[in-house]
């Protein structure tokens, strides 16, 4: 067995749902990501068969899910690392989730919040199959790989306690299969709010774009949505999340840049003003995300070599894919088609 894969085995994904990550999928997801490929066997992928789950225009779901590989590579997912594919290149994750779907009580898939979440914000009867059953591919998408851990954000705790259930309820029923996998949960600390509503997460779906912060913004704009974060009427700089959210926020996104504990940021601080804060905070943020956008517009502009990469990406997770699927076909009794070694 090769160093790589003798390490226990991480997966993750993020939606393709926009044309940019924002600084909570940086600061929360992907940097964890990008750190976890020290220690770990890491499979990341682009989950484009959940984002269909509700309506997508099909060009712009093609380009997003282009720019996200990019951004990914661009933020420190390494090709030769980690293994880096597109969900839909790997057919394996369908004809697993239908065999899940198979083992999946109707109430059970009913009590996913997500779901009851989305479904009621465009009313339930308009919500589609594909959104109710999107946990049951999730845990597809993890039992291929065994991974041992899936670092995710606590809104998709309960999904991944399902790929567990699914997990222990199949290999009791068919004999040990898959391996038992654990929600890596970040850290509240790692949460980002939004720059004009500090009390609600930093979010693609937001009510406006100038709380974001995205990493394929212009620095001017970047620069400009900080300096017009929502603060308070005080003028004393201090972390408190409840009283003063946005200088809250503003600390703990210069926190986590700067690695420096909040509590010397306030000392720093001291007798300045609000303004000083957010001048700091923009710079640390564009020197950071700068990088990671020119080096996505550079992998972007040479989609033949990106495609290049994530098809490499997809061939080796079939070679792992592929395994899980024929023992999980051949212990739930499919004959196997003719001239196939079992
Ligand atoms: P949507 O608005 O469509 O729900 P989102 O912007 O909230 O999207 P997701 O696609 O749900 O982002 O999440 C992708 C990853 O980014 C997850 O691991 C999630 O925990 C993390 N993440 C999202 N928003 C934040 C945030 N504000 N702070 C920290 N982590 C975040
Ligand atoms: N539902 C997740 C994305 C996702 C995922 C996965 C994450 C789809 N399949 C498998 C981890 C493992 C989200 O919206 N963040």
């Amino acid at each position: 067995m090769s160093e790589t894969t003798s390490r226990p085995r991480v997966l993750s994904g993020m939606q393709p749902s926009g044309n940019s990550l924002h600084l909570g999928n940086y600061l929360g997801a992907l940097v964890n990501w990008v750190k976890t490929q020290h220690d770990y066997q890491t499979l990341f992928f682009i989950p484009d068969m959940h984002a269909i789950t509700v309506a997508q225009d099909p060009a712009q779901l093609r380009e997003r899910t282009r720019k996200t590989a990019a951004q990914y590579i661009a933020g420190g997912i390494d090709v030769d690392k980690s293994i880096l594919f597109v969900q839909s290149h790997v057919p394996e994750h369908a004809q697993l989730a239908w065999v899940l779907n198979c083992i999946t009580g109707f109430g059970e898939a009913s009590r996913m919040t997500q779901f009851k979440d989305k479904s009621a914000k465009g009313g339930a009867e308009a919500a589609s199959v594909g959104l109710f059953t999107y946990p049951v591919l999730m845990a597809a998408d993890i039992l291929l790989y065994r991974p041992q851990g899936v670092p995710v954000g606590d809104d998709q705790r309960q999904h991944v306690e399902l790929a567990r259930d699914l997990a222990k309820r199949f290999n009791h029923r068919f004999g040990e299969t898959f391996t038992v996998p654990e929600a890596f949960i970040q850290k509240e600390g790692a949460r980002i709010y939004d720059l004009q509503n500090p009390t609600a997460k930093m979010s693609k779906s937001a009510s406006g774009p100038n709380g974001l912060i995205n990493l394929m913004d212009d620095p001017k704009v970047t620069a400009k949505r900080i300096k017009s974060a929502v603060t308070d009427a005080d003028t004393v700089i201090a972390h408190d999340r409840e009283n003063k959210p946005g200088v809250t926020n503003l600390l703990e996104i210069l926190s986590t840049l700067t690695e420096k504990p909040i509590q010397s940021l306030v000392a720093d601080y001291e007798g300045k003003m609000y303004g000083h804060l957010k001048a700091d905070v923009s710079e640390a943020v564009v020197a950071r995300i700068e990088p990671i956008r020119s080096r996505t517009l550079e992998l972007l502009d040479d989609p033949g070599e990106l495609d290049r990469l994530l098809a490499q990406g997809a061939a080796k997770a079939r070679g792992i894919a592929a395994e899980t699927l024929a023992d999980v076909y051949a212990k739930v009794g499919f004959l196997p088609p003719m001239g196939t070694v079992v």
